[in-house]
């Protein structure tokens, strides 16, 4: 039922406000283009979110191959990619594919070093485990929500406490320090400040950070490149993993409906799905198509001729066939971009086919 409906009144329909932001940003920006940013450091990360950002609606990263993720939830990476989203307005994708029990993936979700939740617009779920991972996830976001309003009402102030201890120690006479470092002292049971109660309060003070304002901060004074482009909600979003590019994978049609029926289920945190074609077959049905296993055939070749596999069992498909033929929204490209002797140029061929993929589509 989607298939021939513009990006532009599927927002107007979307029940879910993150796909009605994503539907407004890709008519805007004439691009339904996903980079895979599969990189092995944080400085490539950043560096291909600022130059392909103005290209792209959404920017999917697997945080777990990169090393020198900076953790840190006001100035680490996640919130640098954040800032970068606002700016060139796109949305981050932890392609996480959540995989197991309930409380498992809630924890998963909320805690831990990356904190997913904070930085990350959209997620994913690999539901072998069954439908209660997808409840669960989305009870874990609507908690962090409650979490946000109530702090947002009663304004629990930021701070700064792993600075604020350093600070402490600027305060000691010279004679005070132990080995005359310039480094702030982890809090432990030793220092002045650092007793275990400091240690719960600088924990609990993270805990109560405020991404988007955050983001705000961090952003301020950097001009929106394209007018009309809002912050994003701050509602999260979920895809289901309900179908694989790789080759001899397991979902068959009744665990892809199993999917489907997930979704429905869960209207108000499910965006869509990562699949290989559209799965919206009800009069309301209104989710969103991501599909991986994109490529295009080398420049000055025929653009909708066939692409090889990469031998690990991947399996490609042109932005013609994925888009205009299988009906799905959004096309993920990874290697196809990153590995190109000019990603930046690259990438716009593939939102530039992507879009004429789609414009032929909904003609
Ligand atoms: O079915 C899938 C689902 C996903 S999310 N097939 C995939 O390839 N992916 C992801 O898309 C995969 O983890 C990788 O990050 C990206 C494809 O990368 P590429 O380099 O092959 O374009």
């Amino acid at each position: 039922p989607t298939l021939k409906a513009t990006f532009a009144s599927r927002s107007e329909t979307a029940t879910h406000p993150l796909n009605a932001y994503l539907f407004k940003l890709m008519d805007l920006k004439a691009s339904n283009l996903c980079l895979s940013a599969d990189v092995a450091t944080a400085r490539e990360l950043l560096y291909f979110a600022d130059k392909i950002g103005p290209v792209i609606v959404v920017l999917k990263t697997h945080y777990d191959m990169v090393s020198g993720w900076d953790f840190h939830p006001q100035t680490g990476t996640g919130a640098k990619l954040a800032s970068l989203a606002r700016k060139h307005g796109f949305l981050i994708f932890e392609d996480r594919k959540f995989g197991d029990i309930g409380n498992t993936v809630e924890l998963q979700y909320t805690s831990g070093a990356a904190r997913i939740i904070e930085w990350a617009h959209i997620t994913n779920v690999n539901m072998v485990p069954g439908k209660a991972s997808v409840a669960s996830l989305s009870h874990a976001a609507s908690r962090w929500l409650q979490r946000r309003d109530y702090e947002v009402k009663t304004s629990i102030s930021i701070g700064t406490p792993a600075i604020s201890n350093a600070d402490d120690d600027s305060e000691r006479s010279d004679a005070e320090r132990t080995d005359g470092s310039e480094e702030a002292p982890l809090p432990d049971n030793n220092g002045r400040k650092g007793s275990i109660v400091s240690t719960t309060t600088v924990t609990q003070q993270y805990e109560a950070v405020d991404s988007p304002r955050l983001i705000k901060t961090i952003a301020e004074g950097d001009d929106s490149m394209f007018p009309g482009i809002e912050e994003a909600p701050i509602e999260r979003g979920l895809l289901i993993l309900a179908q694989m590019s790789s080759e001899g994978n397991f979902m068959n049609k009744e665990y892809t409906q199993a999917c489907v029926e997930a979704a429905r289920e869960h209207k108000d945190f499910v965006m869509g799905f990562i699949s290989q074609e559209t799965l919206n077959t009800q009069p309301d049905d209104a989710f969103i198509h991501m599909t991986p296993g994109c490529q295009l055939p080398p420049q000055g070749e025929d653009e909708n001729a066939a692409v090889k596999g990469d031998g690990k069992g991947q399996q490609y498909n042109t932005p013609q066939k994925i888009i205009g033929v299988a009906g799905a929204d959004i096309a993920i490209v990874g290697r196809g971009i990153i590995k190109a002797s000019d990603p930046e140029e690259e990438a716009d061929r593939y939102r530039s086919a992507a879009w004429k993929a789609y414009t032929e589509r909904v003609r």
